[in-house]
């Protein structure tokens, strides 16, 4: 498609309304947020950000919401975000086209990125059934006890240009069913898709005469994220995105006594045994080190081998390098597309000045490609330099396709330099030797949110609790049972006998 079909097909003009509580508000009239695509570097459309006033109305409107939605039986709002899964399906290719064209990720990434939407309306739908509590003996008699789950509230989503619809879509379908509303903001790199989204929910949500205001958006800068962080009107707030913001919503939220859910900067590592499938250890290895451009928070960033299979594996992968074709996105044969923006050049550019003046050394150099094709100025090589791990530019994240080689002996150095980072999110080791397998995946292993072995550490499934620990933020989204962060807790004792007997076998007598 064109862009001009993709944007007609997702209802999207050359000035769009940035800020909306569903149907009845569509507007902002804050700054407008341009978005350029990295692709050609042209400006695909505006989106009109919100004013502080404008924020507050929207959360008002939340609010209201949220005291109607509550009260819908849990399966008659999964039924709602049935129907969500069904439209993402019908708008699956525009909505992919937008994702690729707006943030540079290949197209398949970007279907692929709707395909987790579908997939996490799916799971949302089952366990809008299952929202389950347990129940508890008493230790008195004729009473009963049991916990139960009750909707948390407005929660706030921010989420990051990398991921800029699938991220939002786990927190929203969750959240969704679990009976709270949502109030979105999503990157300002990314604008458009976010609004696509938001247009797309309200129709469906409009048909199922679901409240105004329970899919809220707010496009803006970090003065929005700081307002939804800081309100005490809103119990959760999700962030994806950097450490250094996540620890400012941390502290924020905090500071209120609010809850926070963060999904932040990786540093991940696979590690090469000598007992690896060095066929299945190359493939992880290169999609999870170039696959959108190494701009995913579980891209592979360090390369942990053992020496004795060291040069086989730094030589396949200098050849496998050389037959990347980096381009359009939107073109089937690329493998690899833009980084965001020129920023994100500037800071891959810094990062490679760093490996080098810190002893390390380029096995396949890096540098910002020009000329034809390339005309954004957002196109960069992706390379691969041999380092040692303490080194500060390799403690770093830096969200671009940079490759760290770093050669070891036994197992256990192995895994401790695995952990040897400041964050811990997505980690993976190649072997086919279950006791190394299993000591990677034990108490003494990886110290990460995700453990793999025999596949890479980027491209996790819906259906596990996908997050990490230390720096990584320590928050659980998407599957398993990360809808409790979503909900709170109430423990119920109930008496049905005809005396008041006291826990802990206190007497009160009057
Ligand atoms: C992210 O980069 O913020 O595991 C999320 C993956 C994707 C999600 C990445 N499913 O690579």
């Amino acid at each position: 498609m064109t862009l001009p079909e993709i944007l007609k097909a997702l209802n999207l003009e050359a000035e769009n309304a940035g800020v909306s509580t569903g149907n009845e508000y569509n507007g902002g009239t804050a700054a407008k947020l341009a978005s350029y695509t990295p692709v050609t570097g042209q400006l695909i459309a505006n989106a009109s950000g919100a004013t502080a006033a404008e924020y507050n109305k929207v959360i008002d409107k939340a609010q209201a919401a949220f005291l109607e939605w509550k009260t819908w039986p849990a399966p008659k709002r999964g039924e709602v975000v049935r129907q969500l899964g069904d439209e993402l399906r019908k708008y699956k290719e525009p909505l992919g086209e937008l994702v690729s064209y707006e943030m540079g990720k290949s197209l398949r990434e970007g279907l692929g990125e709707v395909q987790e939407m579908i997939d996490i309306c799916d799971f949302a739908v089952g366990l809008s059934r299952q929202l389950y509590g347990q129940t508890m003996h008493s230790e008195r008699p004729n009473h009963r006890m049991y916990e139960q789950w009750h909707p948390i509230g407005v929660v706030g989503i921010i989420s990051a240009f990398n991921f800029p619809v699938a991220v939002w879509s786990w927190n929203a379908a969750l959240a969704w069913i679990c009976g709270d509303v949502c109030v979105w903001k999503p990157s300002e790199k990314t604008p458009l898709t976010a609004i696509a989204c938001q247009k797309i929910t309200a129709n469906v949500f409009k048909r199922n005469g679901v409240p105004e205001g329970v899919s809220c958006l707010v496009n803006g800068g970090a003065e929005i994220g700081k307002l939804l962080a800081e309100d005490i009107r809103i119990p959760l707030v999700s962030a994806t995105g950097s450490t250094r913001m996540g620890k400012s919503v941390a502290v924020a939220t905090a500071a209120r006594l609010g809850k926070s859910l963060l999904e932040l900067g990786g540093n991940n590592a696979i590690i090469i045994t000598e007992n690896a499938n060095l066929e299945i250890a190359l493939t992880g290895t290169v999609f999870g080190a170039v696959g959108t451009a190494g701009q995913r928070c579980t891209t592979t960033r360090r390369l942990i081998i053992h020496e004795s299979v060291y040069d086989s594996v730094k030589n396949k992968l200098i050849s496998a390098y050389k037959q990347l074709k980096i381009g359009n996105p939107l073109d089937d044969s690329i493998h690899v597309g833009p980084l965001i923006d020129q920023d994100a050049v500037a800071n891959y550019m810094n990062a490679i000045e760093q490996v080098e003046l810190q002893g390390g050394t380029f096995v396949v150099e890096g540098g910002k490609l020009s000329g034809v094709g390339f005309e954004s100025g957002c196109y960069v090589k992706p390379c691969i330099a041999e380092v040692e791990n303490h080194y500060a530019i390799v403690q770093h994240e830096t969200f671009a396709p940079i490759l760290y080689l770093i050669k070891y002996s036994t197992t256990e150095q192995a895994i401790a330099m695995q952990n040897a980072v400041p964050q811990g999110l997505s980690s993976a080791i190649m072997t086919t030797d279950m006791r190394q397998a299993e000591l990677f995946l034990s108490a003494k292993g990886s110290d990460c949110g995700i453990a793999n072995v025999n596949i890479g550490t980027s491209g996790a499934e819906i259906g596990g609790a996908f997050g990490g620990e230390k720096e990584t933020g320590g928050g659980r989204e998407s599957g398993s049972d990360s809808w409790k962060a979503y909900m709170r807790r109430q423990t119920n004792t109930i008496n049905y006998g005809n005396e008041v007997p006291l826990a802990q076998g206190i007497k009160f007598e009057f």
